[in-house]
């Protein structure tokens, strides 16, 4: 096959890592901070002790390193936040950028 010649005649295979993406939580007036911890604990997997750190963190920073993944994760967790937010009826907001 055309395609596993070609692959046969390269001198050298380059792997590139795929690009990793900052999930931040962004602070607001309206969510409590018990429902931010839950989150950081539940969805980012933090323990009681970093979720209040970074919770802490946002609330005075207006926004928060929650975490770093490839962009599918990312994505993922984001709209984990938004839904879970939209469901407990706070505007909390996660946003990711590429690292
Ligand atoms: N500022 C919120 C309050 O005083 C708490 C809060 C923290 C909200 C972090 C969002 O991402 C956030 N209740």
């Amino acid at each position: 096959m055309a395609t596993h010649i070609d692959y046969e005649l390269q001198d050298e295979v380059k792997l590139k890592y795929p690009k990793k993406y900052k999930v931040y939580l962004l602070n607001d007036d309206y969510t409590s901070m018990d429902f931010v911890i839950d989150i950081l604990i539940s969805i980012f997997h933090k323990t009681y002790e970093q979720a209040e750190n970074i919770m802490l963190e946002v609330h005075k920073k207006e926004r928060g390193l929650c975490g770093v993944y490839t962009h599918e994760i990312a994505e993922t967790k984001v709209m984990q936040v938004i839904k879970k937010a939209r469901d407990n009826g706070f505007p909390l907001k996660a946003t990711m950028e590429e690292e």
